[in-house]
């Protein structure tokens, strides 16, 4: 695989910095009593999301979950779009059917919308992938768990007829050690969710969830396999959920000491000092283009504020109903 080059590496360091800065955004906003709906932080996993997104093609398609926001916004998803929905606004990705981060499918820019019933975005991805194959189309499907959906039973059914069929489809699993208030040891007997792949026939890889060129390279190698006709794979990326399962839990049940480690190894703090210390960029560079993600979500927060709710009478509009 090419070495990164200098702009592909302050590419990552924006995206992952845009997500950071959009989830202060979105969680102030709640605090304020300004926000609507569920507001999931995905703190702690900007290296998943946006490793991991910056490996596809346009014309590959991904069904995030709901600490994937880098992975909407590097598919195109506008934060404008990303607020209108948490606001329950017509400019929203679902068009105030949906005021979360739920909803927000948009398979223009090759998005399906996560399905809350974890782990079902798995098998509808696995759809997805195997109508790459039947057309024998060079793309790839990506999907995302975590370390709680990987205990329920169609994760096992989904990657064993991925493995069959050797459909071109990518599993991230999230390992951030928490699935609500559950530790990863309290739901399943093993320490790495990856070696379970062997068991359907497909490669398991480890990757430390806090490096974004590590998650990038190791999906990178993932994704071009499935496309290259070589199926599946499964990426256990191991990181941390830094804050409550949602906004209303304060997760006092993590152990503060484990989050104290955990924040040294912070993503964006971390990539930050590497692109630093080998000369990437020096620090003006850096706080450039954190001030541009923070122009970026200021502006998202405003103009969603000021467009407008539905229009009611298009209420029956959208949706399915029987
Ligand atoms: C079938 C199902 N059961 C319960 C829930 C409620 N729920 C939403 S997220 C969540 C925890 C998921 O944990 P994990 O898979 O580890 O993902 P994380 O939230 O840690 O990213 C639960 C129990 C759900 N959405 N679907
Ligand atoms: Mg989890």
């Amino acid at each position: 695989m090419a070495a990164l080059t200098t702009e592909q590496k302050l590419e990552l360091y924006y995206w992952m910095v845009l997500t950071r800065t959009f989830d202060e955004g979105m969680v102030s906003l709640w605090k304020q009593g300004r926000g609507l709906g569920g507001t999931f932080s995905e703190r702690g996993h900007e290296a998943v999301s946006v490793g991991s997104a910056y490996a596809l093609a346009p014309e590959d398609i991904i069904a995030p979950m709901h600490r994937d926001i880098g992975a909407y916004f590097l598919r195109g998803l506008t934060p404008r779009r990303v607020f209108g929905n948490l606001l329950g606004k017509e400019v929203g990705v679902s068009r105030g059917r949906d005021a979360n981060i739920h909803g927000m499918g948009d398979l223009s820019l090759g998005i399906v919308g996560y399905i809350s019933h974890i782990p079902m975005s798995m098998p509808i991805a696995l759809g997805v992938a195997m109508s790459m194959k039947l057309r024998n189309e060079p793309r790839v499907a990506m999907t995302y768990v975590g370390d709680g959906g990987s205990t329920a039973g169609l994760w096992h059914e989904t990657l064993n007829m991925a493995g069959l069929y050797q459909a071109p489809y990518v599993l991230i699993v999230e390992n951030n050690q928490y699935a609500y208030s559950t530790h990863v040891s309290q739901q399943m007997p093993i320490e790495n969710i990856a070696d379970r792949a062997a068991g359907y026939g497909i490669p398991g890889a480890i990757v430390d969830g806090n490096d974004v060129e590590a998650v990038y390279e190791a999906t990178v190698e993932a994704v071009e396999r499935a496309r290259q006709g070589g199926g599946p794979s499964l990426i256990e990326a191991k990181t941390m959920r830094m804050m409550g399962h949602a906004i209303h839990d304060g997760a006092e049940y993590v152990p503060r000491e484990l989050l104290a480690e955990w924040e040294k190894k912070d993503p964006i703090d971390r990539y930050e000092a590497k692109l630093l210390s080998e000369g990437t960029a020096d620090q003006d560079e850096l706080n450039e283009i954190r001030h541009r993600a923070a122009l970026e979500i200021e502006d998202a927060i405003e103009f969603a504020e000021a467009s407008p709710l539905p229009d009611p009478d298009t209420v029956e509009s959208g949706i399915y109903a029987p």
